[in-house]
């Protein structure tokens, strides 16, 4: 197959190499062992679409296939897994049924989107005094608390059967990040450490490490 045949039918994932939400997609990818081509978006700062695959909201990931493009980390899991055979058992936000669990689903994403937003007022140069940023960032560690405390407990009741869940792959995410762009120190969150330390030791973990893409 040419190279420009294989590039069409090949999903392109279309993010960066240091974001969180991009390693959620590429965790899945991997662990559904669907092949894609990687389009980093260079300048996060681009407020054309077509730099984003397309996506008005102006983020990633974004998965390009032939059916369309898909925006956001969870549908594009969900699209990965409809392509992948077997279908492995996975846990996903809907079928978190009770509080604790989908309270840790809710948090676990919520701090994500914060720390997004912690990190690119940073890059826009907008200073760390502002009321906002400050309520943004005692949010995240209320939110880091809470998941320190309760997330054990909530793992401990996902159904046993699972081969994955959206929940743990968003969390090992959302720690992992925390650290490899120094948003917050970990030190005091032995609990979520631990869940990190046993959930990497899957071949997609590896395949995925955070980096910072060189650039062009
Ligand atoms: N709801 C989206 C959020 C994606 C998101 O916030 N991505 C970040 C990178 S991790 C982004 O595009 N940031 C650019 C910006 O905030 O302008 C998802 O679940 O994928």
């Amino acid at each position: 197959m040419s190279a420009a045949i294989e590039e069409f039918v090949r999903p392109v994932l279309i993010g960066r190499s240091s974001s969180h939400f991009t390693r959620v997609a590429r965790i899945f990818a991997a662990e559904m062992r669907i092949d894609y081509s990687f389009r980093v978006v260079r300048d996060l700062m681009s407020s054309n679409p077509e730099d984003y695959g397309g996506n008005p909201a102006l983020r990633i990931p974004v998965l390009q296939t032939s059916r369309g493009a898909w925006f956001g980390a969870l549908n594009i899991c969900r699209e990965l897994w409809r392509r992948s055979s077997p279908r492995p058992r996975v846990i996903w936000p809907e079928d978190l049924d009770e509080p604790l669990l989908s309270n840790a689903q809710e948090l676990v994403l919520q701090s994500m989107a914060a720390e997004v937003t912690l990190i690119m007022d940073k890059l826009a140069g907008i200073g760390d005094s502002s009321a906002h940023h400050a309520k943004m960032r005692k949010g995240l560690v209320n939110m880091m608390s809470w998941l320190e405390e309760n997330a054990r407990s909530a793992l401990a009741v996902l159904p046993p059967q699972r081969d994955l869940s959206y929940l743990e792959v968003t969390l090992f995410c959302l720690v992992t990040h925390l650290e490899f762009r120094e948003v917050l120190p970990t030190a005091s969150y032995p609990e979520l450490k631990k869940f990190c330390q046993q959930f990497s030791t899957r071949a997609s973990i590896d395949e995925t490490a955070y980096r910072f893409d060189s650039t062009p």
